[in-house]
C-alpha cells in the first residue's frame, strides 16, 4: 500500500506554495470558465454530494487547463441565510462566527480533495465588501423602478418566520419545511420586477443549446407564457380587464369570480355583503395559493355586478377560492358550460349554465372540446377555434378588448424579516419618502438580540438614522434580501474579486464571461437559474455586460444515494463522510470512485466495494510505475495507448468519465514490463485529472514540472493498429484456453495443433484467415516457449481432424497430442 496521506499532503502544499492554479487574464490564450454552484457553508461540513459535484468540475477544469485553455475555476460561499441565524439562536453563537467557522472547515476539506481552485478569488457573500454590490444593484433597479415596495397577499412560513418567494413554495409547503403549510398574509414587501424580462427569459431558452431540455422545460413552465384576450367588463363604473384564453365562450359567461385574496376586493363588496365576505376570506387565509387546484370550489356573492360587454347583461360577481390573485387581473369570466371549475362552482351555488359550443351534454359536465358556436348572436355557426380570432377582432374594433399575453412568472419577492441577509439600502423619511442610502454598504450591526422577531427591527441604533436627502430624522428599512440575490451575480465577481471602486472591471468580465461550463443540481431550475439569468440581462442593460446569458453549457449532476439506495440522511444512518474515506483510502481513490460507478449525470448508490476496487487500481498504478523499465514500447502498447488517448479525450469532453476510467484500467492491464517514456507520461497525464496527487508524485520521477500544468497527450493515428490489437487480445485468450485444457486433461503435451477457421468464415471479420495464420506463425516461438512443446498451425480446409469443424475466426480449434 502506498502512503497516500503523505503524497497528497505534499502535493497540496506544493500547489499552494507555487500558486499553480492562480490565473489572470491573458489575451493570447483562449479562456475557459468552469463553475460549480457554490455551497452554503453549514457547520456539518462537506458531504459526499459536495465531493461528487466538485470532483466532476475539477476533472473538467484540469482537462481544459491541460488542453491549453486559460481556465478560471473559482470557489466561494453563499454564506448569508436562515440556517446560520437559526443555528445562532439555538447554540447562542453569533451567525458571523458560525458562518466563518463553517467556511474555514469547508476550505480545509475541499483542499483535502485536491480541487484545483484559484483560491485567491474566494467569495464570501456575508462579507460587506461583497454585499455592498448587492445593495448597489438593488439601488440601480430602484432608480429604474425595477425594485419597488407594494402591499399584497404573500406567502409566509411560520417556521422560517419570514415571507417567501413564489419559487420557494413547493406544493403549498415551505421549501425548507416540507411539513409546513405556507400561509397567506397581507404585507408590504419589496419586489424585483423580473416580469419585465419575462418575454426575454422565455425566448432566450430556445438559444440555450448547451442546457439540458429538462431544465429548459421546467423554466418554460414556470415562466408560463400564455396567449389570450383581455376583455373589458364594467363593474360599478370601472373597467376590469379580464384575461381569458377562450374569448369564443364570451356569450356563455354567467357569473364572474374574483380572487378572495385580491387587493381590490373591498371595492367590490357592497355594504350588506360585507360580513359574509369577511367570514369567507378569514376562513381562507390559512390556505396557500399553490393549493388552489385541489380545493373544493367555493365562494360568496360580493353584491356587485359586471356588465357583459356585448349583451349588456348584469352578471353577478363572486369572490372565490380558485382564482389566483396575481394572475391576469385576478378575476375570471366564468363559463360553466365549458370550463369544469366553473361548472362545479355553478352547480354548488345554483347558477345558470349556458351552452355556447355544441357537442357535449352540459347538464352532466362542462364541454371543453371543439365545436360550432350557438347562442352567440352574430357568431353562431362558426367553429370555435375560428371564433377566438373573430370575437377578439370584433372586441378590438369596438375598443372592448385586445389580444394579450400573460405570464405565470411573478415579480420576485425579496423582502425577508430576518437578520442574516443583505440589508435593503433604503431609508424612510416622512418628508422625502423612500430614499436610497448614499454610502454603501449598509452594514449589518454586530450586536443584536435574537429570538424576538427581526433583530434589525429591535436594534435602535440601526433603525434610527438621518435622511440622506433632507438630513431630518428617518428610519432604515429593516427587511433584508432573499439570499438568492447574492447568488444571482456572484459569477461576475469572481472575475474581479478585490475591486472596491466598481462592482467589477468590465474588461475582466468581458474576458472571462460567460461561464463555459456551469455545474449544479436540478433543484435550482426555477429559482437560482432564473434569477441569475434575470440579473445578467439587467446588468447588460446597465451597459456592464456584453452577454445575454450567464452560462453557455449547464451540466446537471446526478444524485449520490446511500448504500441502501435511499437519500443520505442522519435518520437512516447511511451518511458517508468524505473525510473518513479520504483518511482510509486517500482523496485520489475517493475521486476516482465517485466518477467511475456511473455517468456523472445519473444517480448512483454509494458502494464500499467499488471504492475498494478504485483503491486497488490506484495502488496498482503506483506499483507499476515503481518497477517499470523505461525503454521501448511494443507495437501493441503503442497502438493501444494512442487509441486510448483518442477515446478518453472524447469521453472526458462529454462527461463520460466512467467510460474513460474503464479504458484507463484496461490500458494498465495491458502494459508490459518495459515501455517508452512518452507512453508512460501519456498514461500519467490521462490519469492525472482523476488522481492528481499520485500523478504528480509519479511524474516527478521523470520531470521537474507539475503534471497539472502539462499539456494533454496527443495521439498519433498512424500508430493505432486495430488489427494488431484484435489479434493480440485473441492470442491472450488462446494461451489461457490452452492452459486450462492442459490442466483439465492432466498430461504433458508433445505436440499441439491449432486449426484456424474456414476462409469463408472470415468474410465479415476485420481480420482475414491469411492474417491470422501469419500472426500465429510469427508467434509460434512464444507458444513453444510457454508450453514447452511443438506447435503446428493449419487451416480447417486442410485438416483431417474432427475438431477442425469447431474452429472459428480468432478462435482456433485446439488439438493436444
Ligand atoms: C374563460 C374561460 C372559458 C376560460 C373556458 C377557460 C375555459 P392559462 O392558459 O393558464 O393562461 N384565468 C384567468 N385569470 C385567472 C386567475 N387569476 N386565476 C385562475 N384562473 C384564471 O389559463 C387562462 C384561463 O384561466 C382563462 O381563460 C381564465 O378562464 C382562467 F371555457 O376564461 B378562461
Ligand atoms: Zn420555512
Ligand atoms: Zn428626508
Amino acid at each position: 500500500m502506498y502512503s497516500f496521506k503523505e503524497i497528497e499532503e505534499k502535493w497540496q502544499k506544493k500547489w499552494e506554495e507555487k500558486q499553480v492554479f492562480k490565473v489572470r487574464e491573458d489575451k493570447k490564450k483562449k479562456k475557459y470558465y468552469v463553475l460549480e454552484q457554490f455551497p452554503y457553508p453549514s457547520s456539518t461540513g462537506l458531504h459526499t454530494g459536495h465531493s461528487f459535484i466538485y470532483t466532476i468540475g475539477d476533472i473538467y477544469a484540469r482537462f481544459k487547463r491541460m488542453n491549453g485553455y486559460n481556465v478560471l475555476y473559482p470557489m466561494g460561499y453563499d454564506s448569508l441565510g436562515l440556517p446560520a441565524e437559526n443555528a445562532a439562536i439555538k447554540a447562542k453563537i453569533h451567525p458571523r462566527k458560525y458562518t466563518e467557522d463553517s467556511i474555514k472547515n469547508f476550505v480545509k476539506q475541499q483542499k483535502h480533495l485536491g480541487l484545483s481552485y484559484d483560491w485567491h478569488r474566494m467569495i464570501k457573500t456575508h462579507d460587506p465588501s461583497y454585499y455592498k454590490w448587492d445593495q448597489w444593484i438593488f439601488l440601480e433597479m430602484f432608480k429604474k423602478n425595477l425594485a419597488y415596495k407594494k402591499e399584497s397577499p404573500v406567502n409566509y412560513c411560520s417556521k422560517c418566520k419570514t415571507v417567501l418567494a413564489n419559487e420557494q413554495v413547493h406544493d403549498g409547503k415551505c421549501w425548507r419545511h416540507e411539513d409546513t403549510d405556507v400561509e397567506i398574509r397581507h404585507l408590504s414587501q419589496w419586489y424585483l420586477k423580473i416580469t419585465d424580462y419575462a418575454e426575454e427569459l422565455n425566448k432566450g431558452l430556445d438559444k440555450l443549446d448547451g442546457w439540458p431540455d429538462l431544465i429548459k422545460n421546467l423554466q418554460k413552465n414556470w415562466i408560463g407564457k400564455s396567449y389570450g384576450t383581455e376583455i373589458k367588463f364594467k363593474i360599478n363604473g370601472k373597467d376590469w380587464k379580464i384575461f381569458t384564453t377562450r374569448p369564443d365562450t364570451l356569450y356563455g359567461v354567467t357569473f364572474m369570480v374574483v380572487s378572495a385574496q385580491h387587493t381590490k376586493l373591498r371595492e367590490l363588496v357592497t355594504y350588506d355583503r360585507k360580513e359574509e365576505v369577511n367570514k369567507f376570506v378569514k376562513k381562507l387565509s390559512s390556505v396557500s395559493q399553490e393549493n388552489i387546484d385541489q380545493l373544493e370550489k367555493e365562494g360568496v356573492f360580493t353584491g356587485s355586478y359586471a356588465i357583459h360587454p356585448l349583451t349588456m347583461e348584469k352578471i353577478p360577481v363572486y369572490a372565490g377560492n380558485f382564482v389566483l390573485a396575481d394572475y391576469g387581473s385576478g378575476m375570471v369570466m366564468a363559463v360553466p358550460g365549458h370550463d369544469q371549475r366553473d361548472f362545479e362552482f355553478a352547480k354548488k351555488y345554483n347558477l345558470p349554465i349556458k351552452e355556447v359550443i355544441k357537442g357535449g351534454d352540459i347538464k352532466k359536465e362542462a364541454y371543453t372540446e371543439e365545436g360550432i358556436l350557438v347562442n352567440s348572436d352574430k357568431f353562431n355557426g362558426i367553429n370555435n377555434k375560428k371564433a377566438i380570432e373573430e370575437i377578439t377582432n370584433y372586441l378590438k374594433k369596438e375598443n372592448l378588448g385586445k389580444e394579450a399575453v400573460n405570464f405565470r412568472l411573478k415579480d420576485w419577492l425579496i423582502s425577508r424579516q430576518r437578520y442574516w441577509g443583505t440589508p435593503i439600502p433604503i431609508v424612510y423619511c416622512d418628508r422625502c419618502g423612500f430614499v436610497p442610502v448614499k454610502n454603501l454598504p449598509v452594514k449589518l450591526p454586530e450586536k443584536v438580540k435574537f429570538g424576538e422577531g427581526n433583530p434589525l427591527e429591535t436594534n435602535k441604533d440601526f433603525v434610527n438614522t438621518k435622511c440622506p436627502r433632507c438630513k431630518g430624522k428617518a428610519k432604515r428599512e429593516t427587511d433584508t434580501m432573499d439570499t438568492f440575490v447574492n447568488s444571482s451575480w456572484y459569477y461576475l465577481r469572481y472575475c474581479d474579486i478585490n475591486n472596491n471602486k466598481n462592482i467589477f472591471d468590465k474588461k475582466k468580465v468581458d474576458y472571462w464571461c460567460p461561464i463555459d461550463m456551469y455545474i449544479g443540481g436540478k433543484e435550482h431550475a426555477c429559482m437560482h437559474l432564473i434569477y441569475i439569468r434575470f440579473y445578467t440581462k439587467f446588468l447588460r442593460d446597465l451597459g456592464l455586460l456584453k452577454i445575454d446569458e450567464p452560462a453557455i453549457n449547464l451540466f446537471v449532476q446526478g444524485m449520490l444515494h446511500g448504500e441502501d439506495g435511499n437519500k443520505m440522511s442522519k435518520s437512516l444512518g447511511n451518511i458517508i463522510d468524505p473525510l473518513d474515506m479520504i483518511n482510509r483510502y486517500g482523496a485520489d481513490s475517493l475521486r476516482l470512485f465517485l466518477v467511475s460507478v456511473a455517468s456523472p449525470s445519473s444517480d448512483f448508490n454509494w458502494n464500499d466495494k467499488s471504492l475498494e476496487s478504485s483503491f486497488r487500481f490506484v495502488n496498482k498504478v503506483y506499483d507499476y510505475f515503481n518497477k517499470v523499465k523505461i525503454g521501448k514500447s511494443s507495437k501493441k502498447i503503442e497502438s493501444k495507448i494512442n487509441r486510448s488517448i483518442k477515446e478518453i479525450t472524447e469521453d472526458i469532453k462529454n462527461f463520460r468519465y466512467n467510460l474513460a476510467i474503464i479504458k484507463l484500467r484496461d490500458l494498465l492491464d495491458k502494459f508490459e514490463d518495459e515501455i517508452n517514456k512518452k507512453d508512460a507520461e501519456s498514461f500519467l497525464k490521462l490519469f492525472s485529472v482523476f488522481c492528481p496527487h499520485l500523478a504528480e508524485e509519479l511524474w516527478s520521477k521523470y520531470n521537474r514540472s507539475f503534471i497539472s500544468l502539462e499539456s494533454w497527450p496527443k495521439f498519433d493515428e498512424k500508430l493505432i493498429d486495430e488489427k494488431l490489437e484484435i489479434l493480440e487480445s485473441s492470442f491472450e485468450k488462446l494461451i489461457s484456453d490452452i492452459r486450462s485444457i492442459i490442466k483439465m486433461i492432466g498430461v504433458k503435451p508433445k505436440e499441439i495443433l491449432l486449426i484456424v477457421g474456414y476462409s469463408g468464415m472470415y468474410k465479415k471479420e476485420k481480420i482475414k484467415q491469411e492474417q491470422e495464420i501469419n500472426f500465429l506463425n510469427d508467434s509460434k516461438n512464444i507458444l513453444e516457449k510457454e508450453f514447452n512443446c511443438k506447435f503446428i498451425i493449419s487451416r480447417a480446409e486442410e485438416s483431417k481432424e474432427e475438431k477442425a469443424k469447431k474452429a472459428k475466426p480468432l478462435k482456433p480449434a485446439i488439438v493436444i497430442k
